[in-house]
């Protein structure tokens, strides 16, 4: 099967989006043909300053390698690379209402968050995501819950594409994990973790040291019942229960055997304890890759040319399609 998925470089990688995300994509490339993208496009639809932007784009693909994403199985790229991304949202755009993109939870959201800088490319973000996929002919897109709907609308346009100019487009599936789907944050369990939040407490970056590591959790937010047990009730004491299952192996329901009678003190060091050394072997990776940025670029461009090589072969199909003469 042929695999897409693709991250933002804002902030740093967190535990959400591993055990959302690339924790899957590590399973998939191991038997599927994958592709992930640092999606910097996506990135500017809020303000970046240039310079941080281009070393938050080293860095994550640094954090990439470090997770065990390989080269070697995977394209690994940067989606700025591969020009027919922009090539196919503008095409794309014209095969998508206005009223679909402007009910978009995430468009909503974000506004909300920017109101000084609600931009044209906030509101086309998915179609660009759209573009993403549907250029690699992709079944299975691995994401969080929150992408379900964007990933929804790409559906919506592969086939209305599709019905419109003749069969072109594979129309994807979502892959959602069944646990953690959505991680929220340390320090207010009701909102997912998100990477530009500025509160430092509420995320655990994958890169963060242990010390920093233990804190956040022992500064976690729970409830006062004291009692370590998953329900929908006590959204922190089971969202740090399922970080623990995602990271050690164990599952929810034997972890909560295991620590019957233990208070959350306990159990937070614990979850700290787990959660960094799972992460000790990706900080000491990452530092090695961003010491060598010759061979991080190295890997980029080899990434930008196989993926810039697929997509060129769907821009080509949809160009006929639509009635574009050759070029
Ligand atoms: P931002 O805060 O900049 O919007 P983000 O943390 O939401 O960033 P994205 O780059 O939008 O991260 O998402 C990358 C991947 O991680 C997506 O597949 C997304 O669904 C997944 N993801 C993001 N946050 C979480 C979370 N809290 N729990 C599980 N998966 C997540
Ligand atoms: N919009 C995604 C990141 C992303 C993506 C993609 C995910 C950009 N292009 C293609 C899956 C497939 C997000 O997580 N905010």
């Amino acid at each position: 099967m042929r695999i897409y998925s693709g991250i933002q470089p804002t902030g740093c990688i967190t535990i959400g989006n591993y055990i959302g995300a690339v924790k899957n994509w590590l399973e998939l490339q191991e038997e599927n043909e994958c592709l992930f993208a640092i999606a910097n496009q996506h990135a500017m639809t809020v303000r970046q300053v240039p310079q941080e932007l281009r070393e938050r784009t080293y860095s994550f693909f640094a954090q990439f390698l470090a997770c065990g994403l390989d080269p070697e199985k995977s394209i690994l790229y940067v989606q700025s690379n591969v020009p027919q991304h922009s090539e196919l949202a503008w095409i794309l755009s014209c095969t998508t209402y206005i009223g679909e993109l402007e009910r978009m939870t995430q468009f909503k959201d974000k506004s909300r968050k920017n109101e000084d800088n609600i931009n044209a490319g906030l509101l086309t973000y998915p179609v660009l995501m759209a573009a993403d996929i549907l250029l690699f002919k992709t079944d299975l897109v691995p994401v969080g819950k929150d992408q379900k709907q964007h990933l929804e609308l790409t559906r919506d346009l592969a086939i209305r594409f599709n019905n419109r100019y003749g069969d072109t487009f594979v129309v994807p599936e979502p892959y959602i994990p069944k646990q953690g789907a959505k991680i929220t944050s340390l320090q207010n369990p009701l909102e997912k973790m998100s990477k530009s939040d500025k509160d430092q407490n509420a995320t655990v970056s994958i890169i963060d040291s242990a010390d920093v590591i233990m804190k956040k959790f022992k500064r976690a937010v729970t409830d006062s019942e004291n009692r370590i047990a998953f329900s929908e009730e006590k959204p922190g004491i089971s969202n740090l229960l399922t970080i623990y299952s995602a990271f050690s192996g164990e599952s929810i329901e034997s972890a909560e055997r295991r620590f019957e009678g233990k208070g959350y003190g306990d159990f937070k060091i614990a979850v700290g304890e787990t959660v960094a050394d799972a992460l000790s072997p990706v900080r000491e990776k990452y530092a090695a890759y961003m010491a060598d940025k010759a061979e991080l670029e190295r890997i980029m461009k080899e990434g930008a040319e196989k993926a810039s090589r697929i997509a060129s072969r769907t821009i080509a199909k949809v160009k006929k399609k639509i009635g574009f003469v050759s070029d």
